[in-house]
């Protein structure tokens, strides 16, 4: 018998006919409204694998979906994931490490220098028609190029922005890490900084870490007080690793020159979210992963993931905290 799966968000034709393959398939077609955890219960009740974009994976939605064996994340971060329900559950789950790396550390390279250099903030000037005259100080930005980069979280894709900050912007490079990577040290000649020097004494800082309870506000009021007036924040990671209204305190209160987000405390940002009547800020929709090829890339992964599980062989990325 062929396993029945739940695809929750189209995917490209190409992961679907591999998947079609070795399964009974239904998709999810809307491509302008995501599924809502209700209707994704209502089409999982006899599914046995779940390939999953994003959705919230709690111990309310399992209990609707009583054969499910395996739940493919097209995600690295699994945050949003009930680890202890789905062990429970002895469900197999699965993320896709490593294929967006690049395309997420160019997206804070991309923040830094938007950020940096007013480029959303000038280009609603240019467009308004505010161009009136010379640019005057008022307008100037901050230097990338040689200024010193704070990164919190020296993972797969903090080492990537490293790379990039360092060679292509003759940056000078620190981080903290839970733990120290002496190799990436050496390899990339960043040094490693505790948390408070480290924002005391950088002019970029990046928060790249993922989504844990340590994690959660890690960033809050006493951290904003310690940077530079002249700091620029930049976050990748989970909205939920900073305290958003502190975040709001310090850009409002220019007790820090600017920040670039892709990531939110709530997602979608709601209209009436504060950050949105700021200049000193550049705000995009969660998009670290989102070109066509990376995020074909993932769901492709997620989908050999989610074939492997079913076929009971190990799949290429359990998620670390459910292998056995
Ligand atoms: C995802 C992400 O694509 O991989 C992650 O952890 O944040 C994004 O790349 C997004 O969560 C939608 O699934």
């Amino acid at each position: 018998m062929r396993p029945k799966v739940y695809i929750s968000a189209k995917v490209s034709d190409q992961v679907k006919d591999y998947l079609d393959q070795y399964c009974d398939c239904e998709m999810w077609q809307d491509q302008e409204k995501a599924i809502t955890g209700q209707q994704l219960a209502e089409k999982i009740g006899d599914v046995e694998g779940l390939l999953a974009a994003g959705n919230a994976i709690s111990e309310r939605l399992l209990s609707a979906a009583p054969k499910l064996r395996a739940v493919s994340n097209i995600s690295v971060g699994y945050n949003h994931n009930d680890l202890e329900a789905m062990k429970k559950r002895n469900i197999i789950g699965t993320h896709t490490p490593y294929v967006l790396d690049d395309t997420v550390a160019d997206l804070a390279l991309a923040l830094m220098l938007a950020a940096a250099r007013r480029v959303t903030e000038l280009h609603n000037l240019v467009r308004t028609g505010g161009w009136q005259r010379g640019i005057g100080e008022q307008l100037f930005g901050m230097d990338v190029h040689h200024a010193k980069l704070g990164i919190i979280g020296m993972g797969r894709i903090g080492e990537k922005i490293a790379k990039r900050a360092k060679f292509g912007f003759d940056m000078e490079v620190s981080y903290y890490n839970r733990s120290r990577k002496v190799e990436v040290e050496e390899q990339l000649g960043v040094n490693y900084l505790p948390l408070n020097d480290l924002l005391e004494q950088s002019d970029f800082i990046v928060l790249m870490t993922p989504l844990t309870p340590e994690t959660k506000h890690l960033i809050g009021a006493e951290q904003f007080n310690r940077m530079k007036r002249s700091a620029i924040f930049i976050n990748v990671s989970r909205g939920e690793t900073v305290d958003e209204a502190a975040l709001i305190e310090a850009l409002s209160s220019k007790r820090i020159f600017g920040a670039g987000l892709d990531v939110y405390e709530k997602e979608p940002v709601s209209a009436d979210n504060p950050l949105l009547q700021l200049d000193n800020v550049v705000t995009l929709p969660h998009i670290g992963s989102a070109t066509k090829k990376t995020r074909d890339d993932m769901a492709m992964v997620a989908a050999r993931n989610l074939v492997d599980a079913l076929y009971g062989r190990e799949p290429q990325y359990v998620i670390p905290e459910l292998k056995k």
